[in-house]
């Protein structure tokens, strides 16, 4: 997707910083963090959103690991911790490239706003 700023972010074309990334993942640290860890969770392929991933495609589960992973690698394991995946206006989608954000390392109120 041309004008994606996640494509963008995937092929280097803006900069981001990069806590993990393999051939199918890359996660970065959110440009507005909501907690000492906000990492942003992003398959390098395109979809809008979570509605278009096909059915049977594993990058959904790859996307999970790479999550428990970078839990471990920033200590909040034990503490606990959240995976958001927003879809759609309402849900407070402002980026159309399926990602997950990863919150961490405080106390987590809950509902949401
Ligand atoms: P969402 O609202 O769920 O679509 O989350 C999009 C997140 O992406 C939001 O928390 C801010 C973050 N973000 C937007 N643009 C950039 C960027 O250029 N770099 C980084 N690191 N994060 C971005």
């Amino acid at each position: 997707m041309e004008d994606c700023i996640f494509c963008k972010i995937t092929r280097k074309e803006i900069p981001a910083e990069t806590v993990y990334e393999d051939d199918k993942v890359i996660a970065i640290k959110d440009i507005n963090p909501q907690a000492p860890v906000h990492v942003l969770i992003i398959p390098k392929e395109h979809y809008d959103s979570i509605l278009t991933v096909p059915a049977g495609n594993c990058i959904i589960s790859d996307m999970h690991m790479v999550a428990n992973r970078l839990a471990l690698k920033f200590g909040i394991v034990d503490s606990g911790f959240r995976l958001v995946n927003n879809c759609g206006e309402d849900g407070g989608q402002t980026v159309d490239h399926i990602h997950y954000h990863l919150l961490g390392g405080r106390e987590l109120t809950w509902p949401p706003g």
